[in-house]
């Protein structure tokens, strides 16, 4: 018989034959867009009605410091269904972040006293957009195979319904991952991942097809309590209990005006949120390097001295930060966490001629901030003469 050699004949070599597969193909793709996993579960969980509870404790020990919006929207938190509406099933995500390995069970931030710290998830590009866009990425090759589910009985020949989120909405992320299997939650509060550490965030994709739950993994924290020691301001008050008002992310990322003088030696040279309690996680020996650009380190904030950072003006805060998750702490703060770091750093008489420069420019809180530096300076100067 005769060929046709110009004839291509495209089969897909997928049978969908159980919900299973379906959850494997999705999962492949996931990964195919850069996540590092997913997990699956139901918007009818019996864990969100659970979590509320807990939540309420939490605000009632006033750990939320100025977080107001934890305070908000707790019916959508217990019904995620109510968030989308027709949806059935949460996709959970996980990303890895790092461009680069950290020294295991190292707080290696430390050896740097003149270095600005910025938190590994925040050197690049915000990630808010990079999950959202995948995740939407995800729900349109979903779309795409509908036809072929439809023997499946899981909703695929209804209307298609899906909403992208990551750190977007009023949704337990870390609680629908650590119930979808992608890790357990550690005394630090953060999902922990066996194969993959906890440098990652998460995002969902919520969507109308039923597709059966995954199961939670076993816990590894056993007795070890590393994260709870190390903590510089003491903030993980027992094992899964944050008090965010003391976090040093908490408070040079979300803090608005003063902050309080008791934590400034802790904070040291910290100047965006905080990874110590995951430096020190022997679990982070296995954390992976991330696969997606956006997080390539910008602005050299990998590497970037105290007074580099301060001498931004505004207009260079305001270049440097776009589409950047540093945006968010505004600039006086930002100016603010920096002084706290100069505060902290080696003493030195180009330092103190540097926080003089910004006094009286900005504003009383930051001059406050100034002041304390410089009487931090003026002591390790004189101790030194
Ligand atoms: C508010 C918030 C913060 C606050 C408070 C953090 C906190 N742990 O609550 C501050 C600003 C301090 C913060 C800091 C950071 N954050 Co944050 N944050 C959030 C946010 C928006 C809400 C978290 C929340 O609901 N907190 C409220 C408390 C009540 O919830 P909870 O910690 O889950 O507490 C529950 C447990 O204690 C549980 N519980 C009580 N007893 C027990 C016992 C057991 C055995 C268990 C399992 C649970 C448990 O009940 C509590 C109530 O639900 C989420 C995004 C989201 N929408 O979920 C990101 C999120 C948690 N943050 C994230 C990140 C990356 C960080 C930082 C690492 C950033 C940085 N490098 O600076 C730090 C880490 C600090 C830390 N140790 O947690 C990631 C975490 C990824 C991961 N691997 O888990 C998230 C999921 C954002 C994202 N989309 O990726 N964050
Ligand atoms: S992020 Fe830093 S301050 Fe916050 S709990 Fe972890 S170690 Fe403590
Ligand atoms: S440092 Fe230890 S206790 Fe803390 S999250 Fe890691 S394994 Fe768990």
């Amino acid at each position: 018989m005769p060929t046709d050699k110009n004839k291509i004949t495209i089969t897909n070599p997928t049978v969908f034959t159980t919900t299973a597969d379906i959850k494997q193909w999705i999962t492949a793709q996931a990964q195919a867009l850069g996540f590092a996993d997913c997990g699956f579960l139901s918007v009818h969980h019996p864990l969100f009605t659970k979590q509320i509870e807990q939540l309420q404790k939490w605000l009632d020990k006033g750990y939320e410091g100025q977080l107001q919006f934890m305070h908000n929207n707790h019916d959508l938190r217990a019904h995620p269904d109510q968030l989308v509406e027709g949806a059935k099933t949460i996709i959970s995500v996980r990303m890895d972040y790092l461009t680069q390995a950290p020294t295991p069970r190292a707080v290696s931030d430390n050896d740097h006293p003149n270095k600005g710290i910025i938190a590994r998830y925040a050197r690049g590009r915000d990630y808010h957009k990079t999950m959202r866009s995948r995740l939407k990425q995800l729900a349109l090759k979903i779309e795409t195979m509908l036809p072929e589910w439809q023997h499946l009985d899981i909703g695929s020949e209804k209307e298609f319904v899906f909403r992208p989120f990551s750190d977007s909405a009023p949704i337990f992320e870390r609680p629908i991952a650590d119930a979808a299997g992608l890790g357990w939650t550690g005394k630090h509060t953060l999902l922990i991942n066996k194969q993959a550490g906890s440098f990652f965030v998460l995002g969902e994709l919520f969507l109308s097809l039923e597709l059966p739950d995954d199961k939670p993994v076993k816990e590894h924290c056993g007795s070890c309590s590393a994260c709870i020691d190390i903590c510089p301001t003491q903030a993980i008050v027992a094992p899964h209990e944050l008090n965010a008002s003391a976090c040093i992310s908490y408070l040079t990322i979300e803090h608005d005006g003063v902050i309080d003088t008791k934590y400034r030696h802790a904070i040291g040279n910290r100047v965006f949120g905080c990874d110590d309690c995951q430096l020190i996680c022997p679990w982070n020996r296995y954390a992976n390097l991330t696969t997606v650009d956006d997080f390539a380190p910008r602005h050299g904030l990998d590497n970037s001295s105290l007074l580099e950072l301060w001498q931004w003006q505004e207009t260079d805060f305001m270049k440097n930060t776009q589409g950047s998750p540093l945006r968010r702490t505004g600039y006086v703060n930002f100016l603010r966490n920096i002084a706290i770091g100069l505060g902290n750093a080696n003493a030195s008489l180009e330092v103190v001629e540097q926080l003089k420069s910004k006094l009286t420019i900005h504003n009383d809180m930051l001059d406050e901030h100034i002041e304390w530096a410089l009487a931090e300076q003026h002591n390790k100067l004189d101790s030194t003469n």
